[in-house]
C-alpha cells in the first residue's frame, strides 16, 4: 500500500518592517508556483509570514494592531488563496490574528486545494517575556502580544492525518506526543528563531543543532513526518535561523534548505511509512504506560514526590 504526497516547505528570507503585505504575498505566490511546478500538493510557509517578526519591539498593543489580520483571506492575501486554488495546491500560512473578541493569537492556517480552511492552529507555547526588558539588544515580547492556544488538534486532510505547531512549540516533547496520540502522520511547523538568545548566549552556536534535534526526535518518537519551515536571514538587524527541513518518521532529514532566503524544498513522501514506527517500537497501545506519566498533566513546574505531589 502507498499513500504518496508531494510536500514543499517554502522558506522565507527576511521581511523588513517597511515591506508591504502586497510585496510579501507576491513572494509567497512565486514560491507557491515553484512548488507546484515541482509537483507539490501542499506547501508550508513560515510563522508570522506576512509581516516582520514584530515581537522584537515592545510597543502598546494598539500600536501593533496593523501587524495582525482581522479576517482571512483578506484583500492582501486573497491573491494567494486564488492562485493556490487555481493550481489545486494546499498550503499552511502563519500570521498574527486579532479576533472579533479582541483575542490575539499567533496562528497557522491550513487550507485545502479548493481554498477551504482545514483548521486554524493557535500557538500553545508562547516564549519570551511580557514586559519591556531594556537590557536585551532586541525584545522577544511574544508574551505581550499573544494569548496561548490550548490544544494540538489534528485533521484528516491531504490523504493523511495532519497537525500543526509554531516555533517554540517544536522544542516541547508534549507537542508531538499529543498529536501522536491522535495518530498524526504529518506535522507542519513554521518558525522564526533568532540566533542570539539573550538569557543564555551559550546556546547561540547550538541553535541549528537544537532545531533539528527536537524535530527529528519528535518525528521518530511518534512515527510521523515533520516539516520545519523558517523565516530566516537578517531581519531588521536580527539574524534568524534558516535550515528548513522535511523529516521522515525514521527521524532522517529528507530535504533541507541550503540558503537563508526564499527557497522551496520538496519531498515526495509515503504516509504509509509512518506505520513502520507506529506499529513497532512506538506501538502506543501496546507499550505506553500512562499511569507512570501522571506528572505530565498534573504538574507544571519541577516538584519531587517528597514535596507532596
Ligand atoms: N518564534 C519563536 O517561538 N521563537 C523562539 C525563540 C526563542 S525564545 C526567545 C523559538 O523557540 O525558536
Amino acid at each position: 500500500m502507498s499513500r504518496s504526497l508531494t510536500l514543499a516547505a517554502a522558506q522565507m528570507g527576511p521581511v523588513q518592517r517597511d515591506t508591504s503585505r502586497d510585496e510579501v504575498v507576491d513572494r509567497l505566490i512565486v514560491m507557491l508556483q515553484d512548488a507546484s511546478e515541482l509537483g507539490a500538493e501542499l506547501v508550508a510557509f513560515p510563522e508570522l509570514a506576512l509581516t516582520t517578526f514584530f515581537p522584537r519591539w515592545h510597543m502598546p498593543l494598539e500600536e501593533a494592531d496593523h501587524f495582525y489580520e482581522r479576517e482571512m483571506p483578506n484583500r492582501y492575501t486573497k491573491p494567494l488563496w486564488d492562485e493556490a486554488r487555481r493550481l489545486g495546491i494546499g498550503f499552511a500560512l502563519g500570521y498574527a490574528r486579532l479576533g472579533e473578541n479582541g483575542q490575539r493569537h499567533n496562528v497557522y492556517h491550513l487550507v485545502d486545494p479548493h481554498g477551504e480552511t482545514v483548521n486554524v492552529f493557535e500557538k500553545v507555547h508562547i516564549p519570551g517575556h511580557a514586559e519591556h526588558e531594556p537590557w536585551r539588544q532586541f525584545q522577544h515580547a511574544e508574551r505581550h502580544y499573544f494569548t496561548p492556544g490550548d490544544d494540538f488538534p489534528v485533521s484528516e486532510a491531504f490523504g493523511g492525518i495532519v497537525g500543526m505547531a509554531l516555533c517554540n512549540d517544536r522544542r516541547w516533547s508534549e507537542t508531538y506526543r499529543v498529536m501522536g496520540l491522535q495518530g498524526v502522520e504529518l506535522i507542519l511547523i513554521g518558525y522564526n528563531t533568532p540566533l542570539a538568545y539573550a538569557p543564555d548566549p551559550t546556546q547561540n552556536p547550538l541553535q541549528a543543532f537544537h532545531n533539528h534535534l527536537v524535530m527529528q526526535a519528535g518525528a521518530y518518537q511518534n512515527g510521523t513526518y515533520v516539516v520545519g519551515v523558517a523565516k530566516g536571514g537578517f531581519e531588521e538587524g536580527v539574524e534568524s535561523l534558516a535550515q528548513s527541513v522535511i523529516i521522515a518518521p525514521s527521524g532522517q532529514i529528507i530535504a533541507q534548505a541550503i540558503t537563508t532566503g526564499d527557497e522551496v524544498i520538496v519531498a515526495r513522501i509515503d504516509l504509509d511509512h509512518t506505520r513502520f514506527y507506529k506499529t513497532t517500537l512506538f506501538d502506543f497501545e501496546r507499550y505506553r504506560v500512562p499511569a507512570a506519566y501522571r506528572r505530565i498533566t498534573e504538574q507544571r513546574g519541577v516538584a519531587r514526590s517528597g514535596d507532596g505531589v
